[in-house]
């Protein structure tokens, strides 16, 4: 019998490995990425996945628009099986990049299916476990096993797998420089989780607490996504994303002592988004800033923004874990949730 929430700490602990297997993955499949970019040079990219992985889709859309300059969007896999047309352009191709832990959750697979019936283009999956009905149907599969997961809620996984969407969008926007400096992430990761595991906890124990806000901008909303969806599976807490100026109207009637307001801050536009902080602490509202300098989680990694976002995911994850685990929680085993959904999807 394993102990309660033991699978998650360990995951979450350990994901740097992952992170470096991701960016070995990425690196093996230069010339088949490379070849993606120069066959469809003007290509727009679709990002799909459920969940965690279709947070995950937001913030790679995000990131890969600003890199490669190219139109991208994220959708979730129950919409484009539901709605492919609010999603395909006529007549246009596009790349479809399918990311999904298990590459067996019934959307994302059906969403696969139906972009390749429909012959839209090619697919990408990035996934954790290769032979499934994921990588069978995708044209190329990125696969980082070192991130498979005993736990239900992804930590590991999604940022193993965040990891080789950056290193991706970096090649697919011809930035190969951007590659090798993504190299030094996992040495930075661990020195994150080693500084600020202390923090995460007092500040995941701290029931006084019942309400989370993640504010995110740009390629950071998806993550806020993400972050906001550990504390509901994890710990059973309300919880939302915002982008930061979005705060302002109307959700931050909900701060107050009870309130944290945990901002995933860049460095481009520290000013404006520690501005909003500020207001939401005079507001009584328990603040946590993440960024690269001056701010309560210090990442000071010296590394180009676009490459370093990674880097929010492992202390917040960890205050989810210290929140499940004070509350009397399995941080293992959400309610409510199974490691992979699956729906019948035979008659769509
Ligand atoms: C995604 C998913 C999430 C869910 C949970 C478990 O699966 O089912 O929808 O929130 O975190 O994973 P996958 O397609 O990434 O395997």
């Amino acid at each position: 019998m394993s102990k309660r929430g033991q699978h998650t700490l360990n995951e979450i602990l350990s994901q740097t490995a992952a992170w470096a297997q991701a960016l070995e993955v990425v690196e093996s499949h230069r010339d088949a990425i490379t070849q993606l970019r120069k066959a469809h040079p003007e290509i727009r990219a679709l990002f799909t996945g459920c969940g965690s992985t279709y947070y995950l889709s937001w913030a790679a859309a995000s990131l890969f628009q600003q890199l490669t300059g190219r139109g991208a969007r994220p959708f979730p896999g129950g919409e484009l099986i539901l709605y492919p047309q609010t999603a395909y352009e006529t007549d246009t191709p596009a790349l479809m990049i399918a990311i999904s832990r298990s590459g067996t959750t019934s959307e994302t697979v059906a969403a696969v299916q139906k972009f390749q019936a429909a012959g839209r283009g090619p697919v990408v999956a990035i996934t954790n476990y290769a032979d499934t009905p994921l990588t069978a149907a995708a044209d190329v599969s990125l696969v980082i096993s070192a991130g498979q997961e005993q736990s239900v809620a992804q930590t590991r996984s999604f940022a193993s797998m965040y990891v080789a969407v950056t290193a991706f969008a970096a090649l697919a926007a011809g930035r190969k420089d951007l590659l090798s400096q993504m190299q030094a992430l996992p040495v930075l990761g661990e020195q994150l989780i080693e500084k600020y595991e202390a923090l995460a906890r007092s500040l995941g124990e701290n029931l006084v607490l019942d309400r989370f806000y993640f504010l995110g901008s740009g390629p950071r909303y998806g993550l806020a996504c993400e972050v906001n969806l550990k504390m509901k599976e994890m710990t059973l807490t309300h919880s939302e994303p915002f982008h930061f100026f979005e705060f302002r109207h109307g959700p931050m009637s909900m701060v107050g002592e009870s309130a944290a307001v945990i901002g995933l801050r860049s460095s481009v536009n520290a000013r404006h988004e520690q501005t909003v902080l500020d207001e939401m602490q005079a507001m009584g509202g328990q603040v946590l800033s993440l960024g690269e300098a001056e701010a309560d989680v210090c990442f000071e990694s010296g590394l180009p923004e676009e490459i370093r976002n990674v880097l929010y995911l492992p202390v917040l994850q960890l205050m989810a874990y210290y929140r499940s685990m004070a509350k009397g929680l399995d941080p293992d085993q959400p309610k409510n949730l199974n490691a992979v959904v699956t729906l019948n999807l035979e008659n769509l």
